[in-house]
């Protein structure tokens, strides 16, 4: 008996050493990565000032289902907390409290019983405060009574608010509800608050400094951010693989976008960066085609594929252009190769120093050049056919908050160039229907670049070839749900 009972303490050791809830990964950001954020952010903020980070609002979706709840990039990034209703309040100095000074504070939503066995489990003050390294934390209802004196402050920084946040009745402390409390703290110059009209409007609040801010931070990625980006890259690099080897005439865009969603989610990707873009033939000429109903694909089609997973907050953003039938036609071709010389003129130039309009630049004068040399485009004509910018940052949202003026170290990209020829253009018919994007992911190094997204096949060649391979899907076949019936 002594023995068995040395092995479940042994047990509940080990279990506690792996935190306390081992149904989560053990792979998130640490908290220290959390904390230094704050540090560094601190390190920027303008002196005597505060900055004010809120929660994302929940969304309806409709009637009593909401969308999933994501949190904002920028308060994740600080915090590492992914519930709604919170508020932090990072201070550039200590602020003196009778017992003990802080430099920053976190009000979030209280645990509740009844609404966690209905809604998910919530960490609460003391979660906050023992899991992600915050404190003070509070429960949000505390932040209306919450003394702090914000006229002293030489600046309070915060993001504007776009008055989109509903009030849910029976919670007087939701995100809503902080936010107001927040605006008469302050004495926000809201035309709504008609008492507060009558004074003059204070001048410490910014609403424009902290976008910079946040830009510099979160446009330069620390290693483990960097990990975790590689991750989502190879895993949407893995779908885009899988959907390769598997796709044949007939199948649907559906389908196809749902086989990207499979291989994101097998790998734990606990979303898409965003709604995928899956678009055959002229579909693949709308850049943010996510309607995806194309019943079926036919044979000499492209279809365009921009799609990235989201790996713990972090996502990829990468597009392969593919013939549906694993050969690309010679229009087709010559386009594709067009698109991938531009391309790769612009990553033999993606170093530090260089500029986000450089980049541009590069793509842009080979795409002109090789579209005139086709007959697709006219000299001296403007045209349209490459209508988009082609270098992001991607981090916490796909299109990354950071700046855009030179390539940095440390910076995570995308180069994404395209050429899209709708039905109708001015040109050959021949040519109508071809939409080619590829895109990319980076890391700007000390030398040049990491080419994150090496792993998906990007050349006519490799394309091809990979497309003639066998698929663990080719056997994945369901009835036809027309033809099945229920036998008693
Ligand atoms: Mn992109």
């Amino acid at each position: 008996m002594m023995k068995y009972r040395f092995l479940f303490l042994l047990l509940g050791i080990i279990a506690r050493a792996f935190g306390q809830d081992s149904d989560l990964p053990n792979d998130f950001l640490k908290d220290t990565f959390h904390k230094q954020r704050r540090e560094k952010l601190r390190e920027k903020l303008p002196a005597n000032s505060v900055a004010v980070f809120f929660a994302n609002p929940v969304r309806n979706r409709a009637n009593d289902v909401d969308f999933i709840y994501h949190q904002d990039p920028d308060l994740f990034y600080l915090t590492g907390y992914r519930e709604p209703h919170a508020v932090l309040l990072v201070f550039k100095d200590m602020q003196p409290a009778s017992n003990g000074n802080y430099n920053e504070i976190i009000f979030v939503q209280p645990r509740n019983v009844r609404a966690e066995m209905w809604n998910g489990r919530r960490l609460g003050d003391n979660g906050v405060r023992t899991q992600l390294g915050i404190s003070p934390a509070f429960n949000n209802r505390d932040f209306a009574r919450y003394g702090i004196d914000f006229s002293k402050f030489d600046k309070i920084l915060f993001f504007d608010f776009k008055n989109d946040v509903r009030d849910v009745a029976s919670d007087s402390s939701d995100l809503s509800d902080l936010i107001r409390q927040f605006k008469i703290k302050i004495k926000y110059p809201d035309s709504r608050n008609l008492v507060l009209q009558k004074e003059p409007p204070p001048t410490n609040l910014d609403t424009q400094g902290l976008e910079s801010i946040m830009d510099q931070l979160r446009g330069i990625k620390t290693q483990e951010e960097i990990s975790l980006i590689r991750k989502a890259v190879k895993i949407s690099c893995q779908a885009q693989i899988e959907v390769m080897k598997a796709i044949r005439p007939g199948m649907s865009e559906r389908e196809i976008e749902g086989i990207h969603q499979y291989v994101f989610k097998k790998y734990q990707a606990e979303d898409m960066g965003y709604p995928s873009i899956v678009g055959a033939g002229h579909n693949g000429c709308i850049l943010h085609y996510i309607d995806n109903y194309k019943p079926q694909i036919t044979n000499k089609e492209l279809i365009l594929m921009d799609l990235g997973a989201e790996f713990h907050g972090y996502t990829a953003d990468i597009t392969r252009t593919i013939p549906v039938n694993g050969k690309f036609s010679e229009e087709q071709k010559l386009v594709y190769e067009l698109v991938l010389k531009a391309q790769e003129a612009a990553m033999k130039i993606c170093k530090p120093g260089t500029s986000f309009t450089s980049i541009y630049q590069a793509t842009k004068e080979i795409i002109d050049k090789g579209l005139i040399e086709l007959g697709i485009a006219k000299p001296g004509e403007r045209h349209n056919y490459y209508p988009h910018g082609c270098c992001h940052h991607i981090g916490l949202d796909v299109h990354d908050r950071g700046p855009y003026e030179v390539l940095e170290e440390n910076m995570a990209i995308t180069i994404e160039p395209g050429i899209y020829i709708p039905e109708n253009s001015p040109c050959d018919p021949k040519w109508w229907g071809i939409a080619v994007r590829i895109e990319d992911d980076f890391l700007v190094t000390r030398g040049g670049f990491e080419h994150l997204s090496v792993l998906g096949p990007r050349t006519v060649k490799d394309i091809e070839e990979t497309m003639k391979l066998p698929s663990p899907l080719d056997a994945f076949v369901l009835p036809d749900l027309d033809k099945t019936e229920k036998k008693d």
